[in-house]
């Protein structure tokens, strides 16, 4: 993962094709529609908490499959 002492490396980031979503507040839903290639995505939120560690830290990631 392209993070530097929990800090995200936005140029890595790019460079592996990496794009950004709306933000969602906490019980939001995303309705948005993404036209993806088939494969695997790595989603996370790099939204830095009150204490200084992003949400990625804290867990909030996940996998994305399209087949
Ligand atoms: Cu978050």
């Amino acid at each position: 993962m392209p993070f530097t002492d929990g800090a995200p490396d936005e140029d890595a980031l790019a460079d592996a094709g990496a794009f950004e979503l709306e933000a969602y507040g906490p019980g939001q839903n995303c309705n948005a529609t993404y036209d993806l290639e088939p494969g695997t995505y790595t989603l996370f939120c790099i939204v830095e908490a009150p204490d200084g560690e992003t949400h990625y830290e804290k867990g909030m990631r996940g996998t994305l499959t399209v087949r």
